[in-house]
């Protein structure tokens, strides 16, 4: 069994005990599946505290990062990647954040779906300025698959999302109580700006630069899974038939992306069976089925000129016998 790569990234791994899904946005099986088909919507449920408080730390810091090979953003990560670590936690966690700021401006961490004072909100409140190290908390009583992201504005010459711009974003995973096992495939939708490159080699460039090229429709490398552009370089998800297969999608980015997976179904929030969701700024969705389909597949964005920039990439399930 194979977890998503911000997966390994956790700074603090807590492992959940895991059983059937309860999540709202949408779920069930894209085969007839006894255990995910009989999962009911419950989002709005709020979990009781556990007693447990877990603490991560994030530090924000100025990075190169390669969007593929050679692309090479200026770029802005918490603990020096894009997307930021999976923060994994049990529903009723108490959560601690240290964001200690490496970088030239305030930053910050502001959360989605938990429950928090006014303090720890991340905006003004909770804003770590240069050199320092603030902590926010909350209470993590929702289940579900939810963003975080900066939200301190950088500066006299960027705006309130430059954060986000840049690269400071990643996943919160809360586990429900009654989760199944499931391989988790955790998917960052974002968009990068074609005038923060640094290098884009090999890249045929318009006189405006990297947005006004004829290479690839014009639009290369600006729209990216989990940081990464292109299907040789986005993740590469894998599991085997008869796994129970989890996708915990967030778009962060600032454009209006869908998320299409070939060969696969599953029903979406509105209760209608769907190989591909619609996912505004700022949307998440979970949904995930049982394998039942061999073979090599495409994952991406349906817009022709995101998936053109960037955004498709390769899910890969094996049969069960093989090893994935
Ligand atoms: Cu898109």
């Amino acid at each position: 069994m194979r977890f998503a790569l911000t997966r390994a990234r956790t700074v603090v791994a807590f492992t959940a005990s895991v059983t059937a899904l309860a999540f709202g946005a949408s779920c069930s099986s894209g085969s007839p599946d006894s255990s995910s088909s009989s999962t009911k919507l419950s989002s709005a449920a709020e979990h009781p505290l556990t007693g447990q408080t877990k603490t991560f730390e994030l530090t924000v810091s100025a990075l190169d990062w390669e969007v593929a090979p050679g692309a090479i953003y200026d770029a802005l990560g918490y603990n020096g990647t894009i997307p930021g670590p999976t923060l994994e936690v049990n529903a009723g966690d108490h959560v601690v954040i240290k964001v200690t700021n490496r970088a030239k401006e305030p930053h910050s961490v502001h959360t989605h779906v938990v429950r928090f004072p006014n303090g720890s909100d991340g905006v003004k409140n909770g804003v770590a300025l240069p050199g320092q190290t603030s902590t926010v908390e909350w209470d993590a009583v929702f289940a579900g698959t939810f963003p975080y992201h900066d939200h301190a504005g950088t500066g006299e010459n960027s705006g309130e999302a430059d954060g986000i711009k840049r690269g400071l974003f990643g996943a919160l995973v809360v586990h429900a109580p009654d989760e199944a096992r499931a391989v988790e495939n955790v998917v960052l939708l974002s968009d990068f700006d074609t005038s923060l490159y640094k290098h884009l080699p090999g890249v045929a460039l318009g006189d405006a630069g990297p947005g006004t090229g004829d290479y690839r429709g014009g639009h290369q490398y600006m729209h990216t899974i989990n940081g990464r552009a292109y299907e040789e370089w986005s993740p590469r998800f894998q599991s085997k038939v008869g796994d129970t297969v989890r996708w915990r999608v967030i778009s962060i980015g600032q454009e209006f992306h869908t998320f299409h997976v070939h060969g696969h179904r599953w029903v979406g929030s509105d209760g209608v069976l769907t190989d591909n969701i619609n996912l505004g700024p700022g949307t998440y969705s979970t949904f995930e089925w049982r394998e039942d389909s061999p073979g090599s597949w495409l994952y991406h964005c349906h817009v022709p000129s995101h998936m053109e920039g960037g955004m498709v990439g390769t899910y890969v399930v094996k049969a069960s016998a093989q090893t994935p």
